[in-house]
């Protein structure tokens, strides 16, 4: 089994590409990135590919007249670098239909909330207005609709009576980090795959998502 090619598109500070960057390094990751695309230019994410050896660009939506043509122009600059998958780490860009089916079941997000609960932006805060005991993140397979393709791992963290969406956020990506690496090992290692709709890990069809539980829970 070859070494997995791996394009990593952000829209920020990078946290998430640093994990799946040091799970590599350690070979806890049986892959490498071979690209990192950023939408915003000089978002501290570049810097962190650039300071790990890996090439960078970007691809500005403001410079594209639509959506459409943002996301074929991404596409071709993703598929110059022939990836096996393709990771979205905090990644801030609504992608086309077109797009996500052109990398069906190779394109993987990280989303913080315990999905389906709380799809889209701004999920810490909404989560501490709902009065929610528990928040989190969710790794899952990429679909044309938004956050709803087949949830691989989630991992679950509390919320603190005195906590801000800022807090909240922190504990959450602090597990982001370690969910993260792990998905994408699985894929890489040829153990986690999207059919029918769903995910399948080691030959089973995941029925639901695979927990990690936080300390304290
Ligand atoms: N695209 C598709 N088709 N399906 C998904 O599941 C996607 C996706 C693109 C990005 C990440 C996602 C998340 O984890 C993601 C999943 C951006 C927005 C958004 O509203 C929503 C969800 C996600 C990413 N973006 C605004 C837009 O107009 C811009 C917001 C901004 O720039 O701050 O694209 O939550
Ligand atoms: C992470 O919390 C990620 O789950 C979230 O943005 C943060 C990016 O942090 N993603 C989204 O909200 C996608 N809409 P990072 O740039 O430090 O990895």
């Amino acid at each position: 089994m070859s070494t997995k090619r791996i394009v990593v598109l952000i829209s920020g500070s990078g946290s998430n590409l640093q994990a799946i960057i040091n799970a590599c390094a350690a070979n806890e990751v049986h892959g490498s990135i071979v690209a990192v695309i950023s939408n915003r230019p000089e978002v501290y994410g570049l810097e962190r590919a650039r300071l790990a050896g890996i090439e960078t660009q970007t691809l500005n939506h403001k410079n594209f007249a639509d959506r459409l043509s943002f996301d074929q122009a991404l596409m071709e600059l993703i598929d110059s670098y022939r990836p096996d998958l393709v990771v979205l780490a905090g990644f801030m860009r609504i992608l086309t239909a077109e797009f996500v089916e052109h990398y069906s079941g190779r394109m993987l997000n990280i989303h913080p909330s315990l999905l389906p609960a709380y799809k889209g932006v701004h999920t810490h805060q909404r989560a501490l207005d709902d009065g929610a005991k528990q928040h989190g993140a969710s790794v899952h397979f990429v679909t044309a609709e938004l956050d709803a393709g087949a949830v691989i791992l989630q991992a679950t963290v509390p919320v603190l009576t005195d906590d801000t969406a800022e807090t909240l956020a922190a504990r959450v990506l602090m597990e982001e980090h370690k969910i993260y690496p792990q998905v994408v090992n699985w894929f890489c290692a040829e153990r986690l795959s999207c059919k029918d709709g769903a995910a399948w890990l080691d030959g089973q069809r995941l029925a639901e998502p695979l927990q990690l539980k936080a300390e304290g829970l």
